[in-house]
């Protein structure tokens, strides 16, 4: 029988209240006594039939993180449900996540994401990082890593990245200056997802797509909404079998092979644009993006570039937006924090000018922030290991095998509702109130 181990990663406040009685009496009573059998770790009472009805009923599964949360709560910090035969355990403290990667090999295993494969499959398009496992993900991942998350690639795309983030800021304050009292108050979301679209194309294509200017391209705009019906199609689709969703689900299928399809449209374009620049030898610029490094170094195939490329363009949006949109959500609920950020930027301000690579290690407070609302609002719900060899986690048996420069401002001081839609992200946000200060 196929197990699992999902190693939840939620710290946020309530969470360390699992520190208390629960958890304390599970480690005390820890040492002298033998490991106990998997059974008797504690056993969500979720039915997953009931489940599945409900997701396929809802249209989604909004609380995964509320109900996660719930049984940490009551079941402590390590508990295992079934889903469908298949048996998982989630763990939560940071202990147990160290241990999961001690006993990692050169190839962990994860679930697949079953939908995006299956649209793979169809298309006949191969698969980047995020939906390999084994050899093929190692080699896949090494041949990457170079070009896009070792320290001299970051290096690399800094200055890319940093005039973006220029550009926008400039562009957000001659919005402010235009008004006459110094001041608007606007919904920045769909500035934001345009921000993290042109600097991510700039870094990985070397391409300025001009969408920070005033006429924004109805193509991103059309790219952005297919990322979200992706996402929520995602969710419908993933925890239900395919033999049935096909005949449960087709409308979402259909919704899930037409997100895909324009994502892909849209890579395949800022792909194309490079590739023909290379192949005609006459690249526009200095800078050479990451894609043209993987095309004129690595041993991947151009397919496999490809597929890995479309993993960092659609990958690269929504993880980076969200984060952003709750720190300026919290910087402007917490506004000594915001003060205290400016006060660092202007300190660093001539250094960064000089040699944008310095923001990395002079701005330490904005790097804490921003790990803050990381840990505030995560991205991702939970990272996910099928075990390859036996283990104990809390005293408990886990056998292989088992898986597994503005003011901002806000009136709105409540918390922002969190929802899942593969991704967890916000809804309802508060508007915000950017002011120009000297
Ligand atoms: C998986 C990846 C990179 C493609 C389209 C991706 C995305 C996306 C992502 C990045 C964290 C996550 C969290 N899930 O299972 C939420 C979109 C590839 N990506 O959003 Cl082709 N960072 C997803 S998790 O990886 C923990």
């Amino acid at each position: 029988m196929a197990f699992r181990a999902k190693a939840g990663v939620w710290m946020a406040g309530p969470w360390l209240s699992l520190r208390g009685p629960r958890a304390l009496a599970t480690r005390a009573s820890l040492a002298p006594k033998a490991v106990l059998p998997f059974e008797a770790i504690p056993q969500s009472r979720h039915n997953s039939w009931l489940r599945m009805l409900q997701i396929w009923k809802e249209q989604g599964y909004e609380n995964l993180h509320l109900e996660m949360h719930q049984n940490f709560q009551e079941l402590g910090p390590i508990f295992r449900y079934d889903t469908g035969g298949t048996q998982t355990v989630s763990v939560m403290l940071p202990e147990d996540a160290e241990r999961l990667q001690e006993v990692e090999s050169l190839h962990p295993r994860r679930m697949l994401v079953e939908p995006w494969l299956t649209y793979r499959q169809h298309r006949g398009h191969k698969c980047g990082v995020f939906l390999l496992n084994g050899p093929e993900w190692r080699f896949n991942r090494l041949q990457v890593n170079p070009y896009v998350l070792s320290p001299k690639a970051v290096q690399k795309y800094i200055p890319m990245v940093d005039m973006v983030a220029r550009d926008f800021s400039q562009a957000l304050k001659e919005k402010v200056l235009q008004n006459a009292q110094g001041r608007l108050t606007l919904d920045i979301q769909p500035s934001i997802f345009y921000y993290t679209i042109e600097a991510s194309n700039s870094a990985l294509f070397g391409e300025r797509l001009g969408l920070l200017g005033n006429n924004p391209s109805h193509a991103s705009l059309k790219f952005i909404h297919a990322l979200e019906a992706m996402f929520k199609s995602t969710v419908q689709l993933m925890y239900m079998p395919r033999s049935l969703s096909r005949w449960t689900s087709t409308k979402t299928w259909e919704e899930h092979f037409e997100a895909w399809d324009y994502i892909y449209q849209y890579g395949d374009k800022c792909i194309q644009k490079t590739y023909s620049e290379l192949v005609g030898g006459c690249p526009s610029q200095h800078y050479r993006s990451v894609l043209a490094e993987l095309l004129l170094h690595g041993d991947l195939s151009a397919d496999a570039i490809k597929a890995n490329a479309m993993d960092l363009i659609a990958g690269s949006t929504d993880t980076t937006s969200f984060p952003l949109l709750m720190t300026f959500f919290e910087l402007a609920r917490n506004p000594d924090v915001q003060q205290a950020l400016r006060q660092e930027s202007l300190a660093a301000q001539a250094s960064i000018t000089d040699n944008p690579q310095r923001a990395l290690v002079e701005l330490p407070l904005l790097r804490a922030a921003l790990k803050e609302t990381l840990r505030l609002y995560p991205v991702g719900l939970f990272l996910e290991r099928l075990l390859s060899s036996d283990m104990v986690l809390q005293n408990y048996h886990i056998p292989a095998g088992v898986l597994k420069t503005f003011l901002v401002e806000t009136l709105n001081q409540e918390d922002v509702r969190m929802v899942y839609r593969f991704m967890l992200r916000p809804t309802a946000l508060p508007l915000f109130t950017f002011r120009a200060i000297n």
